[in-house]
Formats: structure tokens, sequence, C-alpha cells
């Protein structure tokens, strides 16, 4: 049975007179997997409903942010409470060091951090920062890891543009990214290549230390540890982007998972409860620098806004006890496994990258190590998956190259029921 599009195809029709793709942001757009997109009106815990009253059990979850559902009654409670006594001042409130504690105390590595109000201007800032601390100007990169759509990062970054297949953003003059320097995801060598190429040049490393933009890829035994090591040999600093993976994989992150403690990191998704946030912090020394203290300037008016902030520390407390952890592990390892089982019941080969409540099902018989092996996959399965899950009640990435996400109130029974859906969606594509 077909499910309902009528009225959400009337709004795309509207949407595209008004905005390029009748999107305001392109993997939205569903191109990847062709046909339309459905037109959210509502969510609740772990379900979505669309604007033809269809509704679907959400792994999206706004690409991660919402690791406790649809409106969380706290979060909630707490921004009503909020919102009464104002919006946005421009001026500081007790709010932005409430969540800047709770962000320090979970990750030591960040001794101050300062609040933005997005991901990509969180990397933006952080890489102007590690240059004006290194006084040097290369940056290292890899392949398939999106550090959001600062101009310099655009090259062969992960999410929408592979989603898209455009490898480097056009708009971009060729000045801004030749100091851009990119290698392969998990590939040691390379980057000490790179090293020896440019000795006294690299100002620092910025990596997805667990991958989620080229859908979900884990780093190789040793290989973040050698990024650490390459960057303290050489004088540069290591920058992780853990705006996806922070709070997510564990209240720690990654950093905490492989026992690293980077130089500068990146934060944004679920230290905003679903609101608009960013956030870059690292070592005093080199927060220090950020103006008013020192030289690099950033600023913003709705930095730190009262709603955004009480959104953050709301879902930040909830978040506290390891069992939380413990429980979305449990979860997402039990649908991963059905999946995989259930691809395998079909002879369709699949490789499942997960780690926590995050992972990615690629159509390939390939291990999925980095872009270029994620680019093994069978897109056109995917998206055939993809649409035989939706009419199923289960609304996935739009995209081979994202991250399937899972939050607390995702239950045992509807894990069950998806694994269903995917054994019966696995049999008809
Ligand atoms: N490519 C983004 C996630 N990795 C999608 C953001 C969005 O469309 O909201």
């Amino acid at each position: 049975m077909a499910i309902q599009m009528k009225r959400s195809r009337g709004l795309f029709e509207e949407a595209k007179r008004y905005l390029p793709g009748g999107v305001s942001s392109p993997v939205r757009a569903f191109t990847a997997v062709g046909g339309e997109p459905i037109f959210i009106s509502a969510g609740r815990g772990s379900r979505i409903y669309d604007a033809d009253g269809n509704e679907f059990i959400d792994y999206v979850l706004s690409w991660g942010p919402l690791i406790l559902g649809h409106v969380p009654p706290q979060v909630v409670a707490g921004l009503k409470n909020t919102l009464e006594k104002g919006t946005s001042f421009g001026a500081p409130t007790e709010l932005e060091s409430e969540l800047a504690k709770l962000i320090v105390k979970a990750m030591p590595a960040m001794e101050m951090i300062r609040l933005v109000n997005s991901g990509t201007e969180a990397v933006m800032s952080a890489i102007r920062l590690c240059r004006a601390f290194t006084h040097r100007d290369r940056i290292v990169k890899f392949s398939g890891c999106y550090h959001g759509h600062a101009d310099g990062l655009l090259i062969r970054g992960g999410s929408g543009l592979a989603t898209l297949g455009i490898p480097d953003s056009s708009g971009i003059p060729s000045s801004y990214t030749q100091n851009t320097l990119v290698a392969p995801y998990n590939a040691l060598t390379a980057v000490r290549q790179i090293f020896e190429t440019y000795p006294e040049e690299i100002a620092g490393v910025i990596v997805e230390p667990v991958c989620a933009n080229m859908g979900v890829v884990l780093p190789k035994e040793g290989f973040l540890h050698g990024l650490h090591q390459l960057t303290r040999e050489f004088g540069a600093l290591l920058i992780f982007d853990e705006v996806v993976t922070g709070f997510r994989l564990s209240y720690g992150g990654a950093q905490a998972i492989y026992g690293i403690t980077p130089d500068l990191c990146c934060l944004g998704k679920i230290i905003g409860g679903g609101l608009p946030v960013g956030a870059y912090g690292g070592k005093r020394e080199i927060m220090e620098m950020v103006a008013p203290l020192g030289p690099v300037y950033q600023a913003g008016t709705l930095s730190g806004n009262p709603l955004t902030m009480r959104a953050g520390i709301e879902t930040l407390k909830l978040l506290g006890s390891p069992s939380v952890y413990r429980n979305l592990e449990n979860k997402a390892a039990h649908l991963a496994q059905g999946i995989a089982t259930a691809a395998k019941e079909q002879d369709i080969p699949v490789f499942i990258n997960r780690l926590g409540s995050m992972f990615t099902t690629f159509f390939t018989s390939q291990q999925v190590v980095d872009y270029e092996t994620a680019c093994s996959s069978d897109t056109n399965l995917y998206a055939a998956y993809f649409w035989q899950m939706l009419e199923g009640g289960i609304y996935l990435p739009p995209s081979q190259f994202e991250a399937t996400f899972l939050s607390l109130a995702h239950s045992d029974a509807e894990i069950e029921a998806t694994i269903e859906a995917a054994r019966y969606a696995l049999s008809r594509i």
C-alpha cells in the first residue's frame, strides 16, 4: 500500500517557488533516493507525523540532535519557562555559564568554550583559532569527513556533497582552499607523508573521530592515537569535530571512548537540545586567544541565546547517567543485528558500521573503512530500501551517506517493528 503524499507534494511544489530545491538544506530534498520529500507537521517521542497524516518511527532525529526523542517534557517545560522571560538579549546570561560548565565537566579537553549557532560556525572559528595559535596556514582534513560548509573545508566533504555526488562546491576561489590538504580517512601513512612534505606549515588536523557524514565509518585501531602523535611531533593542533558524536556516543563523546585529548573540539547538535547551536573549545591557553581576550575575532548576535541554552542544559542533565548510554547501545546493537540478519536471509550484501546509537547500513560487500569504500555502496539499492521502509512506517535518512540515529524514546517494541519492516523491505528490493 502506497503512503499518502498528496499534501506533501503540494507543499513541495509551493516550497520550490520560494526556496532553492524547495528546501533549506540539500539532503532534505530526497534527491539521492528519488521522488519527493514528505513534509513533517509534528513529532512526539520516537515518532514523526507528516502533512498527509502518515506516522513514522523516526531514525533521522533532525540529523542527530534529538537523542531524547521529539518534544521531551523536561526540555519543553524549561523552554516554556525561559521563553516567557525573553528569547534573546545579545548580552551575557547565567544560562551560558551553566551550559558551558556542563560541557567542560563532560569533556576535560575543553577547558573553555565559545558558544555559536551551528556546527559550521564552530568549525570555521576553530580553524581560525588554530591558525592564529600556531602561526601556520595549512590544515589537513580527510575525504568523506564533513565539517560544515565553510569555504576552506568543502573539499571532498561527505554528507550532502557525497549525497549529490559533488566533489567540491563551486563558488569557492582556489585561494581559499589552497591550504587545505586532504588525506584518506584511516590512512596514517598518507598523513605522515603530508606532514613530511610541509613539516612546518601545518596548523592542524581536523577529523571526525568517528565519521557520521559518509555514513558511519569507524577509526581503525591506532588511527586517532597516530594523529595525536603526528600533531605532537610536528607542532600542529589536533581538532576533533564532535558535532555529531559529542554526547551521542558517550557523555564525553568519542574522545572519552578513545582516550584522546584533542587540542580543540567542535560541538553542535545535542548540546542545543534541538535548537540551533554550535560550540568550540579547548585548552585555556588556546581559547584565551579568542576576542575579547585575544586577537582572534569571532562574534554572533544570537550566540548563547537563552532558549538554546535552556534546551541544551535540560538535555545534558537528562543524559548524565551511564545507564542512558547502555540503554542506547543495547537497542542500537539489537536493531543493527536484526537488519544484518534480515539482509543475510535475502542474500543481500550489506556492511553495517555502528558505534553506540548511530549506524549505517551500507549496501556493499566490502568493509567500509573510508570514503572510497563507502562509495562502493549500491545507492540505487539503498534508495529502494529507503522507500520500502518509508512504506512500512520507518523514516530513515534519505541518503546512503548519512547516519541512522536512535533516541531514548525508541521502545523495544518499536525496534522489533523496525526489524520486521526491514525484513519485509529487504525481501521486496
Ligand atoms: N547533511 C546534513 C546532515 N549531515 C543534513 C542537514 C539537514 O538537512 O538538516
